[in-house]
Formats: structure tokens, C-alpha cells, sequence
């Protein structure tokens, strides 16, 4: 027999991830990939802990757009722009092409940021379903312990609009990085996908004339807004010199004060809190689970509506199915 496994206790790890220990960050990242019973048990308990937790100061920012489009560079300028100020930050990496190649550009730039083995940096890959950078269900759960440890935390993915669930569901300020002279701007407008993100980041402002005429087709696709609503932005940037990195930063400040200021912050998490256990539920019941549970439209005004914790919840519909599921028919 082995040395007996010592399961690290929740009330222990969420207050060692309020003091942003990284350790703790990691060992409760390391729980939640853990698919054993208990340690499901307990990494329940440790999120239903951190989501009761004041942490509504923190920002957590979703980055995407296509492949190639400058996201990791422009998340290696934010990062280094967020420090300078003083705040901490997590990246949750979610990257395309999980094997050798494509994963070594992203571990290069990690590389990159962690050379200065800052302890106010943490940052987490994990490989995302498919090429059109679809999220799994587990990335909402890590994103909690990483918004409960860091100021600000960084979602960086591919593609919008093209799945079910994204990374608007689960970031409360969505950029939409684009590619100069891409045709970006026609297919958006045809898509729909311009009503998703809060900010738009044309990069390679290095590039001159192709990225300015870019940001002026953007700029004059975007419809006005009525008063009182957030106007979408649309910022010239260039991870490379660094030139409209700190007024990107200060647009993702912006709308996080517009949401606190509105009392939509909460509200907003809650609807993608319940977003996100449907999508664990029909993970592993089908659609035929969520309808057994009364069906998609009612399940969420259930679990937008109820102050319990998500996680718990999400574990009580889930022994229901199993149940329901084990009676003979
Ligand atoms: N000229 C220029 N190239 C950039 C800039 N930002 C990124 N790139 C380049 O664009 C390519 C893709 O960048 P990357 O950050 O990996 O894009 P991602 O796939 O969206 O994460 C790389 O060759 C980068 O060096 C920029 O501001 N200016
Ligand atoms: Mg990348």
C-alpha cells in the first residue's frame, strides 16, 4: 500500500487563494482535474466557498478573435501594463492545437513573462475542443479559483460566436482582437458577432495605413448606442511597440466600473454561472438530462434566481439525474 493520499482541506485552500498563495492556486487547479468522488466533493466545496467571497473588485477580461490575430503578444503587453500598475494577473491560456507545435508559441511568450519569476503573475494552459476554440465545461470552475486569487484575470481563446458556449459567457468584458485587412468588418456585420464583444482591439497599428483604414471601417460599422449604454470602443493597438496598450486597459477598467455602476456585475456572473452547470449537465446527461430537469428556459431562471451556491446546486440536480436515471423503467 502506498503513502496515504492527503486530500487538501477547502476552507484551508480558499483562504490560501485569497492571499493569493500560488500554491494554493495550484493545488486547487490540481482538484478540479481531479475526477475522483471525493475530490470532487471537496473541490465543490472549495468553489461554493470563493464564488460567497467578495470578489466583485476583480476583472475577468475574455480575449479572442482568430488565430494569428496577435492575442497571446497582446496578452504579454496587458500582463506587463496591469503589473506596472500594481494589480496581479492570471491568464487561463485556452489554446487550439493542444499538441507540440502550436503549443510552443504559447509556451514561448509563457516563458517569456515568467523569466522575471513574478509572484504576481499566474498563468495556466489547458487545451481547448476543436480548432474553433471551444471551451469545456471545466474552464468555468478553474476561471473562479483564478478570479478569486488575482485582480485581473485573462481568458485568451479562439473564435466567438460560433459555439454554444464562449468565452462571453464566461468573462465579464469581452475584446475581440482583430486582424488588419482581414474582411473582418463585412463578415461581423453578417454574422452577428458584433453585437457580442465590449471591445474591439485592432492590432498592428505597426503595420500603418492597413490597420488605420481597418479601424475606420470598424469604427463606422458600429451602431450608436442610446444614452446610458455602454458604447462599444474600437482601439488601435500593436502588441509589438506597445503603442494603445494602456488605453486598451483603461476601456477593460471602463466597462467593469459601467458594470459595477449599473448593479449588472453579480447579476451578469449569476446568468453565466448558470450557463455554465447546464453545459456541465448536458456534458455528462445529454440534452435529454436538461430536458428531464424541466428544460433549459426554466433551469436557468431556477439557478439564476436561488442565492445557493452554483456548485452545490450543480451537484444536487446532478445526484436527481443519477437517480432518476437508476430507477428501472
Ligand atoms: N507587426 C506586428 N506583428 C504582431 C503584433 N502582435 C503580434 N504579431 C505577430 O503576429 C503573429 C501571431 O501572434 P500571436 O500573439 O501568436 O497571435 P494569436 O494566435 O492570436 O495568439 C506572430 O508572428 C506575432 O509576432 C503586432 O502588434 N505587430
Ligand atoms: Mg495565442
Amino acid at each position: 500500500m502506498g503513502p496515504r493520499r492527503e486530500w487538501p482541506e477547502p476552507a484551508a485552500l480558499a483562504a490560501g487563494i485569497g492571499r493569493r498563495d500560488r500554491s494554493s492556486v495550484a493545488a486547487a487547479l490540481n482538484l478540479l482535474d481531479d475526477r475522483r468522488p471525493e475530490a470532487r466533493r471537496r473541490a465543490s466545496e472549495l468553489c461554493s466557498l470563493l464564488v460567497h467571497g467578495d470578489i466583485t473588485a476583480h476583472h475577468m477580461v475574455g480575449l479572442t478573435g482568430p488565430p494569428g490575430s496577435g492575442k497571446s503578444s497582446l496578452s504579454a503587453a496587458l500582463l506587463r501594463t496591469w503589473r506596472v500598475s500594481g494589480r496581479t494577473v492570471g491568464v487561463l491560456a485556452v489554446d487550439p492545437s493542444s499538441h507540440r507545435t502550436g503549443g510552443a508559441l504559447l509556451g514561448d511568450r509563457i516563458r517569456m513573462l515568467q523569466a522575471s519569476h513574478d509572484d504576481g503573475v499566474f498563468i495556466r494552459s489547458l487545451a481547448s475542443r476543436g480548432e474553433l476554440g471551444g471551451l469545456s465545461a471545466e474552464v468555468w470552475p478553474m476561471s473562479i479559483v483564478m478570479l478569486a486569487a488575482f485582480d485581473v484575470v485573462l481568458v485568451e481563446t479562439v473564435g466567438i460566436g460560433q459555439s454554444e458556449i464562449d468565452v462571453s459567457q464566461l468573462a465579464d468584458s469581452t475584446c475581440y482582437v482583430v486582424q488588419p485587412a482581414s474582411g473582418d468588418t463585412i463578415q461581423f456585420l453578417k454574422s452577428g458577432i458584433m453585437e457580442v464583444p465590449h471591445v474591439f482591439a485592432v492590432n498592428k497599428a505597426d503595420l500603418g495605413a492597413v490597420a488605420e483604414r481597418t479601424t475606420r471601417e470598424l469604427k463606422s460599422a458600429i451602431p450608436r448606442m442610446p444614452d446610458g449604454d455602454w458604447a462599444l470602443p474600437v482601439v488601435l493597438v500593436s502588441a509589438a511597440t506597445g503603442r494603445g496598450i494602456q488605453e486598451l486597459a483603461a476601456h477593460f477598467d471602463a466597462h467593469h466600473a459601467f458594470l459595477s455602476a449599473q448593479g449588472t456585475l453579480a447579476a451578469q456572473r449569476r446568468v453565466h454561472q448558470a450557463m455554465w452547470i447546464m453545459k456541465r449537465l448536458a456534458e455528462e446527461f445529454g440534452s435529454f438530462g436538461i430536458e428531464r430537469l424541466g428544460g433549459t428556459r426554466s433551469l436557468t431562471e431556477q439557478l439564476t434566481r436561488t442565492g445557493a451556491s452554483p456548485f452545490a446546486l450543480h451537484e444536487e440536480l446532478r445526484q436527481l439525474l443519477i437517480s432518476a436515471y437508476s430507477k428501472p423503467v
